[in-house]
């Protein structure tokens, strides 16, 4: 069996940080999707390996696969419980490229139209958004928000 060093059923690790059960609203085999402590847009989500490795490079074809899966689920959910018409999905993979968490993450952005003056200004908000106040907590958004963001994509994953 794979080692996955998960501390236990309720907290899943996401490179440094501890992300609690109520904040992970899809778990499969070798995956999981939490809700974003400083969303660029509403519904702004991530997808992650649940083995914590860095690098996309790192993952194994299984991962890979439940990543990927994973990752279009998620997408379809929240563009459409967002009211959203497109998708901006991104992989900030390495720190030359934005990377702040050493845990392969997939960006998945809800875009509606005229979102941003200009199309492209999503990636400039999604290099700095976690850099800004990095270490501030009255900045993120409060464990209850996120909670009940998770909580209502669940549900929509259960009774779609
Ligand atoms: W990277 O800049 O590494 O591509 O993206 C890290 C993402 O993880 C950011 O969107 C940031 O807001 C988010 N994030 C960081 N820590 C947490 C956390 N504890 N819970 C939820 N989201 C987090």
């Amino acid at each position: 069996m794979r080692l996955m060093s998960q501390l236990d059923m309720s907290t899943l690790r996401f490179g440094q940080h501890l992300i609690k059960a109520s904040a992970v609203f899809l778990r499969t085999e070798l995956s999981f999707a939490l809700v974003n402590r400083k969303p660029v847009v509403p519904g702004h989500v991530l997808v992650c390996p649940l083995r914590p490795v860095e690098r996309f490079r790192d993952l194994q074809p299984d991962e890979l696969a439940d990543l990927f899966s994973t990752t279009q689920r998620v997408a379809n959910l929240v563009e459409k419980h967002f009211n959203a018409t497109s998708l901006t999905i991104a992989i900030q993979d390495g720190p030359e490229a934005g990377q702040t968490v050493k845990h392969v993450h997939i960006h998945v952005l809800p875009r509606k139209p005229g979102d941003f003056d200009r199309n492209d200004s999503i990636y400039d908000e999604l290099q700095k958004h976690d850099r800004e106040n990095e270490d501030i907590p009255s900045k993120w958004r409060s464990e209850e928000e996120m909670a009940a963001e998770a909580s209502y994509l669940r549900k929509q994953i259960e009774n779609p």
